[in-house]
Parts: structure tokens; sequence; C-alpha cells
């Protein structure tokens, strides 16, 4: 959902296929109206004013508090939507599951396998090795999906949109989901929610457009 109003609303800082499209899913399912920049609009020091890494996500509440990290930015949009069965509260006996599955996907996949894989550092054994990681992490998200529809039981949360998002990306980075039969399954079931599909293939077209006018220069 892109909204363009004059009140104050919550602005999501965002790159087309990032983990900041995690932010954005979490906020189209939970009905927070985001204000999205797409942050290569802006100069790299205006950016980096936000956040002083330059990284992708930074979140702008309405009361004008920035938050940087993906994880933090998810938490604060679920805690802002009226929807129950998709927010939860610190007193709910799955709050500290929504805080776990969090960060597995932070730690344990999108810093841990994809920081490695895209980025220079590595030469393409370290990177292969990084990939040697991905069966472990990868198995035990089947296994616990083997069971649930979504990581926290009946119903979508905030860690799902995070996980869907490195399902999505999982080829890019070429780690190989095809043994993954119930993490496969539940990533339909998410695609297959209309406002996630529609953000997600929204997002998708971006990205292909932005790499089309790279190739044309
Ligand atoms: N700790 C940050 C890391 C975010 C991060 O790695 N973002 C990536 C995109 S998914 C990024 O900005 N990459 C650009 C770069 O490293 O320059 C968070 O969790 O939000």
């Amino acid at each position: 959902m892109e909204v363009a109003q004059n009140r104050p609303m919550t602005t999501l800082y965002h790159m087309p296929l990032t983990c900041s499209l995690a932010v954005r899913i979490a906020a189209d399912y939970g009905g927070i109206a985001l204000n999205i920049i797409h942050a290569d609009t802006l100069s790299r020091r205006d950016y980096k004013a936000i956040n002083p890494l330059g990284l992708i996500c930074s979140l702008r509440t309405p009361d004008g508090e920035i938050i940087t990290e993906t994880s933090a930015a998810l938490m604060w949009v679920q805690s802002q939507s009226a929807d129950n069965d998709f927010r939860r509260e610190p007193q709910d006996a799955d709050y500290y599951q929504l805080l776990r599955w969090i960060a597995f996907v932070a730690t344990e996949i999108h810093k841990q396998i994809y920081r490695m894989v895209f980025y220079d550092e590595l030469d393409d054994a370290s990177k292969d090795n990084i990939r040697a990681l991905a069966p472990a992490r990868f198995g035990l998200l089947d296994n616990h999906l083997a069971q649930r529809k979504f990581l926290l039981g009946d119903h979508f949360s905030a860690a799902d949109a995070y996980l869907f998002w490195a399902t999505r990306l999982a080829e890019r980075a070429r780690v190989d989901l095809t043994p993954y039969q119930h993490l496969n399954a539940y990533a339909q079931r998410v695609q297959a929610i209309p406002a996630i599909g529609k953000t997600f293939s929204d997002d998708w077209e971006r990205k292909q457009a932005e790499m089309q006018k790279q190739t044309a220069r």
C-alpha cells in the first residue's frame, strides 16, 4: 500500500526485494499505511542522515522516531496493527516465539548466509562454504512447518513476513530450497494471500525494471 497524505504517517525507506520488503508485507497485512520512499531517490548523504550505515531498512514512525534494523521495524509495525490475530503483545504466550523466529531469520539466514553470498568480501569457495550452512537452517524450518500453517501456528505474523522474503531471495543467493517441501508449500501459501502476492509482484516488477535500466546503460 503506497499512500501519500499530509498528516504524519509511517515512512518506510525501501529498496525492491531487499529486507525492507518484509516490513512492507507486514505493514500491508497488518493494515498499517506506509509512505514508501525508495532510498535510491535520496542522495547517499541524505540517507545516511537517517541510517548512518546507509543500510536498508529504516522506518520513521508518525512521532518522527527512526527505527533502523529490520527486526525492530517488524516488531514496531506489528505492534501497531488492529488485527488481533496478527499482533502479538509481550504478555501473549507466543510473543517470545515471534521474537525467536524474527531473530532466527535475521541472524541465521539474512546476515549469516545472504549477507555473505551477495557481497564481494568472500571468494566463490568461501561463499559455497557459507551456502553449506543452509540445509541445517532451512531443514529446521521445514520440520517446524510440517505441523504448522505459519511459524507461530494458525495465524500469519511479522516473522512470516521476514521468512517469506528470505524464501523469495534464495534462488538469487543460489541456495537450493527444492528439498524442503513443507517450506515451499508454506511460501506458496503466504504468496497466495492477496495483499502479499500483490506487494511481492510490485516489488519484483520494480526490481526487474531497475535491472533492465542498468543493462541498457
Ligand atoms: N542490520 C540491518 C542489515 C540490513 C541489511 O543488510 N540490508 C541490506 C539489504 S537486505 C542492505 O542495505 N544492503 C546494502 C549494503 O550493504 O550496502 C537490518 O537488519 O536491517
